[in-house]
This record gives C-alpha cells, structure tokens and sequence, in this order.
C-alpha cells in the first residue's frame, strides 16, 4: 500500500489523502479568521496542504467555546463512568483507524511508519484507556482534624486547559495533555505545532465520532508567538500545560503569571546522561545507547545524548557504537525496514549541522557521519563523536538530532558529578550489573526519570517529567490527575458529635 521502494530521490506518493485542514472549534471545522498557511512536506519538500493558521481571534472564539462547555455543557456534569466510556470508544475508533492514523502521523512529521505503527499509537490508545480507567476513581479524603469538624476534600476539575504541544511526537504529546485533562472533567484548548498539526484534527474528529459532547476539545493549528501566545496568556483558561524548548517554557511561564496566574506544567528540554559502567555487557549497552539517542531521528526531550562510557570498556565500545551508527537505515519513512527519516524542518535541520561542525571544530573525534544524507529531504547522517569534553557545546546544548557524543570516565563519584552537571534534569540511564551501583546512582542523578539497563520505557502509568530546567510538574500516571484538579476543602461543623 505504501511507496516501500522509492529511492530518496524519487517524488513519494502521499500515502494518506489529507481529510482536515481547518481549526476545530466548538465541534466544528472552521476557517481560520485572518489566515492560511501551509504545510510542508520535509521528506520531499512537496506541499503538503493548506492549513487553517490560528491567531488571537481564534483562541478567543476556541476558549469561549470550552468555556461554555464547562459552564454550561454537560461534559463536567455527566457520570464519570459515562465519561469513561467516551475515552474508551475514542481509543476503539483510534485502534481502528490505526493505519490511516501512522500514515498522517509519518508523512506530516516524517517519522518511520513502521515506529509510528508499533510505539506512537500503541502508546496513544494505552494512555486514553488508562486515564479512561481513572475516571471514575478521582475522589478525596475525609480529614480527621482537631475539633467538632467533618472535613472532606473535594478533587474538582480545574476548568478551560490550555495546552501548547511540539512537533516530534504530535500524538504523545496530545494523549498526555489530552488524556487526563478530559478524564478529570475539564474542557481543552490544545494549539498543536505548527510544523505538525495533521493528526490532532483527525483523531479529534473521532473523539467527537465517539461522543465528545461540542466545546470540550478544540484544535487551534498555528504559531507561537501569535495563537501559542494568546492562549497562555488568555485571562479565561485556568490552566496551562506545556512542552516545548526550555526558552519557550520561560516565555509562557511569564505570560501565565502577567495574565490571571494559572498554574503551569512544563516539559522541557534535556541532555540526558547514558552512563555504561565497566561491569555493562558492552554489546547490550551499545545497542540501548543507540537507540537512547538516535530513536525518533534524536528528536526526543529525554535523548540519552551524553553517553558516558567507563574507560576498561570505552575502546570497545566506540568501535561497536560506530559500526552500529553506519548500520543504521536511513531513507524513505514508508519503506520497511527504515529506522530514520528526516529531521522535522529546515530550522532543525540548520541546527543540528551548525552543532556537528562545532563538534569537529572543538577537537572532538568524528568516527561516523557528519553530513547530510542524500540530497532531498532533511536527511542526516547518523553521526557519532567520541572524545567529547564536558565543555564543549555538543556536550551541553539540546541538539535534538541524529548526533551522539561519547564522553569517558573513571569511577562512579566522578561520572555522578559530571553527569548532574547540567541545568537540565530530564531523564538518564544507568547501564551496570552492580545493585549497589545502580541504588547509588537511582538516588544521586538529578533527573525525573532513571531507568536502569534499560530505556525510554514510556507505560502510561510512569509519571514523567523533569528536574531542574526540565521543567515543573509530572505528566502521565496518577501524578497527571493533579495537574487538572483543584483541591477543595469542606469543613462542616458537627453540633453532636457521636465521641
Ligand atoms: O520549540 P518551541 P521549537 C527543543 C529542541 C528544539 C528546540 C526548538 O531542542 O531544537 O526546542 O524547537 C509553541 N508562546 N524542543 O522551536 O518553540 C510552538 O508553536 C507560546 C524540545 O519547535 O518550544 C510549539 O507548539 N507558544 C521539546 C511549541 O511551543 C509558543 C520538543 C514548541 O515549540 C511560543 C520540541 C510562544 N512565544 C522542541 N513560541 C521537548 N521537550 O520534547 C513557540 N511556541
């Protein structure tokens, strides 16, 4: 069904009719107010489609519009369980609609549509089954306080969410932002990003197909600074969720506290450490390293993008790690077998060369790639730079691409400090046979997720999010619910009390 042959060169036919173009407000697509803008196709450079291009006007009608589904509508006010039943048939019809869905999600993002069919969407209908389980189990407590009192906390939804979500998972992203704001009972404003806003509006249309009632998600495609900007700092939505680069999180924490103070979560960038310690079995490390790095074409906020590797396994290991690198199957994202395609857009395209020459240019040792692949497309080579020092740029700085960069150590005090030696805090690995190593390093790394000899395991019930300049707060499992309650306290004064 799809191209499996074209050679880079060749033009791709699309391989999904693009069906939704429009803003989805209030449960209907509609025009834009002011503009259109496009949407390219960076596997091919071809046009993809014209996409309605939100701005202020819009945000304005699409929070009014969640707004009076909150206020008035019957989303907050219906049965949790019946709630839970509108996220169950929604993750049906994803399921059923699962190839068409990978399809939209790999020609508009150029992802592998095999990863698109066996991660992304898996992951999708896990996490609205999960939180569609939560439903009908948000409750609070009953207090015993000093005094003639009975105290009770009500767990109620917070309102209008605003949530503001990037381009390398464009599903992921909207499942975790999506998920618990509606089993909560809030209604949503989700700008989706610019470079990606396909699959939002298509599965949205079958969020309503399963009976989401109108207002309750609204889909706002657009720019930052322009709708991403008018919907953090809208005086009507009562919370804000975002994920993004570290630089735009400030700005939208800023517009939220100039505006009406909304609480803010945000997941932001990282560098991630991947720490292979001597006792590894260097050839299982190798590979968990590769794809800690290179999955998603490195376009992955918990990137394991500084692997540091102890110095009796380090030979080894940059030999196995850059035969790996040059094995790796780069090309057409609807051809079998491909495991990367091209990086999002010319601007991150730009960004990650800029890095892998400053890489050469700071000493660094280039032992595989370092250019673009092909000639068409945003293509990179998969890249590998050892002898990388801690103060060099591709040892700090987010490069979100297809780049990895190898560091060597001594012992596990010096790997810990150098590793928490950062401003971010997102996630890192620890690669050993050792329990006393690995409780060590659990304990000591800065970080909102460690995973021990393995990696990026993202089950919707693990809460992630980031230390440090990560982020706030905690998406996915129970922790989420949170981020969409409001905590009230009820304390009635009891005349008799039975004691
Ligand atoms: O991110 P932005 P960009 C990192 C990664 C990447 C870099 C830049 O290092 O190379 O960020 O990517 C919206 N007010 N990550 O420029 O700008 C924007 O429209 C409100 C890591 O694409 O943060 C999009 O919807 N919103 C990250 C979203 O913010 C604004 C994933 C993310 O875009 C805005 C993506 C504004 N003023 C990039 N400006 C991760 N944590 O996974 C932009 N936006």
């Amino acid at each position: 069904r799809f191209s499996t042959a074209a050679a880079l060169e060749e033009p791709i036919t699309p391989p999904v009719k693009v069906e939704y173009t429009k803003l989805l407000i209030n449960g209907q697509f509609v025009d834009a107010a002011s503009v259109n803008s496009t949407c390219v196709n960076n596997i091919t450079g071809q046009l993809i489609a014209d996409v309605a291009e939100g701005d202020i006007e819009d945000v304005n009608r699409a929070v009014s519009a969640a707004r009076k589904a909150f206020d008035e509508g019957p989303w907050p006010r219906m049965t949790a369980y019946e709630r839970s039943r509108i996220l169950l048939r929604f993750a049906d019809l994803v399921e059923q609609h699962a190839d068409e869905i990978a399809a939209l999600e790999a020609w508009d993002n150029g992802k592998p549509y095999e990863q698109a069919t066996s991660d992304e969407i898996p992951l999708f209908i896990r996490l609205f089954r999960y939180y569609a389980g939560w439903a009908d189990k948000i409750h609070g407590l009953t207090i015993q306080a000093d005094g003639p009192h009975h105290v009770e906390t009500l767990h109620e939804p917070i309102g209008v969410a605003g949530q503001i979500i990037p381009w390398n998972f464009p599903l992921l992203m909207y499942s975790w932002k999506v998920g618990p704001a509606l089993a909560c009972g809030n209604t949503v404003v989700l700008k989706t990003a610019e470079q990606t806003p396909l699959s939002a509006l298509y599965v949205s249309k079958l969020f309503h197909e399963a009976g989401l009632p109108p207002g309750v998600l609204n889909i706002v495609s657009g720019y930052g600074p322009s709708a991403g900007a008018a919907l953090a700092s809208h005086m009507d939505v009562d919370k804000l969720a975002f994920t993004g680069s570290t630089e735009t999180g400030k700005i939208v924490l800023g517009l939220a506290a100039k505006s009406n103070l909304k609480p803010v979560t945000l997941e932001l960038g990282g560098k991630s450490p991947f720490i292979v310690c001597e006792d590894a079995n260097v050839d299982e490390a190798v590979d968990l390293a590769h794809a800690a790095l290179f999955y998603n074409q490195g376009q992955c906020c918990c990137a394991g993008s500084r692997t540091f590797v102890h110095e009796r396994v380090y030979d080894e290991f940059i030999e196995k790690a850059k035969a790996r690198a040059l094995k790796r199957v780069v090309g057409d994202p609807f051809k079998k077998g491909v495991e990367q395609g091209p990086q999002v857009d010319s601007e991150q395209f730009d960004k990650i060369l800029k890095y892998i020459r400053s890489g050469v240019d700071s000493g660094a040792t280039l032992e595989a790639g370092g250019q673009r692949f092909g000639s068409n497309g945003y293509y990179i080579q998969p890249t590998v730079f050892s002898n990388v020092q801690d103060d060099m740029l591709i040892a700090k700085d987010e490069i979100f691409g297809p780049v990895q960069s190898i560091l060597k150590f001594k012992d596990t005090d010096e790997v810990i400090r150098r590793a928490n030696a950062s401003h971010f805090g997102l996630a890192a690995g620890v690669f050993t046979q050792n329990l006393d190593t690995a409780n060590r390093m659990t304990r000591a790394l800065k970080a909102g997720t460690v995973w021990i000899n393995c990696f990026d395991v993202f089950d919707a019930a693990i809460p992630f999010g980031g230390y440090k300049m990560s982020g706030h707060g905690r998406e996915k499992g129970i922790y989420s619910l949170h981020n969409y309650l409001q905590v009230k306290a009820v304390v009635t004064r009891l005349k008799n009390p039975a004691w």
